[in-house]
């Protein structure tokens, strides 16, 4: 008997695992009986988002952490989103063969992670892709994101702990207020310490920190210098990690990061359910369409007709990843 892709997933199957993000990607038919199938072997990992301007050292700081991470006897999954291969319908290959340099070690999975604009999209997708690589056990999930844009800062809802990456260099800090990092951080990194400047980047980001000192009780944010290239301040950054995530655990914040995904996933699936036989062809679906077209009932009551739902109900719509607090 032939294993299934779940059974491979689980079974920690590089290529299985493979597979199943290429059918996340694709969304292919049957991916999300997979998915649920998947789903009672998840909530083990810890996920950890790393975002900050293009070219701030995020993928050398990647690689970094997964060889410390590894070096600790723990297991790594490495996602890079790359919104941008949705038009290109490639991968950043830049990332590919510097990380490569790790892809011999069965013990760091990485892949990055494109998506054509399906329901819930690049978000979704990165969701599901956590749960893969979750459920083939990785201990520690690093999703690596480039700072711009909205879409990437509410991809970082989804890590347990954000690091948001700086340079040293007048201004730097500035650009991820602007970009809306500062409150996403979990843990700020001022990456190329060994270039001239980190010292004052790391003294900007403090003051500004303390500026927007929020309640008590709260995590403290703390402002971790590292050189990538010469895995300098690894350690201490995967400590501080490793903290963040016990502070969210004695907080109940882990079981509130569960709930707010869960609220999302569970959204995406009754839109799903809900479409599934909503379209063209469907013998239902178009006599409802000639009624609506020929006015001889409105789109509202067709489509509550069409879900046998009769009392008043909102019409489906696509449901972005909630941002913390916002829930
Ligand atoms: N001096 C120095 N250079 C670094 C360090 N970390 C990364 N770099 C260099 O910075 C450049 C960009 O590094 P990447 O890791 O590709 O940066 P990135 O943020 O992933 O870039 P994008 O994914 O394109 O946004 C490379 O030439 C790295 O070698 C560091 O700690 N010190
Ligand atoms: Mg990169």
């Amino acid at each position: 008997m032939t294993a299934t892709l779940v059974d491979r997933v689980l079974a920690n199957d590089q290529a299985g695992i493979a597979r199943m993000l290429t059918r996340i990607e694709r969304r292919d038919e049957g991916v999300d009986k997979e998915l649920a199938q998947l789903h009672e072997h998840t909530g083990r990992a810890h996920v950890v988002g790393i975002t900050g301007p293009p070219g701030s050292g995020k993928s050398t700081l990647v690689s970094a952490m997964a060889l410390e991470y590894r070096r600790q006897g723990r297991t790594v999954g490495i996602l890079a989103v790359d919104p941008s291969s949705a038009y290109s319908g490639g991968a950043i290959l830049g990332d590919h063969i510097r990380m490569n340099a790790l892809a011999g070690n069965p013990d760091v999975y990485i892949r990055s992670l494109a998506t054509r604009g399906a329901l819930g999209g690049l978000s979704r997708a990165v969701v599901d892709g956590l749960s893969v690589l979750d459920a083939a056990g990785k201990d520690v999930i690093l999703l690596e994101t480039v700072g711009v844009g909205q879409v990437e800062v509410d991809i970082m809802g989804v890590a347990h702990s954000t690091v948001v990456v700086s340079i040293p260099g007048a201004g730097d800090a500035i650009q991820a207020i602007k970009a809306g990092l500062l409150e996403v951080a979990d843990v700020h990194v001022v990456n190329k310490a060994d270039a001239p400047g980190a010292d004052r980047t790391v003294s900007e980001l403090r003051d500004m920190l303390r500026l927007s000192r929020r309640k008590a009780f709260q995590w403290n944010v703390p402002v971790q210098k590292t050189s990538a290239t010469k895995h300098e301040g690894i350690a201490e950054l995967i400590a501080e990690l490793d903290k963040h995530l016990g502070w969210m655990h004695e907080h109940g914040e882990l079981e509130q990061h569960a709930r707010r995904i869960s609220t999302t996933r569970v959204r995406w699936a009754a839109e799903e359910v809900a479409l599934r036989d909503l379209r063209p062809g469907k013998p239902d679906f178009d006599a409802a369409v000639e009624q609506v077209a020929h006015r001889r009932t409105d789109p509202l009551t067709a489509a509550r007709q069409l879900l046998g739902v009769d009392t008043a109900g909102n019409p489906p719509q696509t449901s972005p990843i909630p941002k913390e607090g916002t829930s």
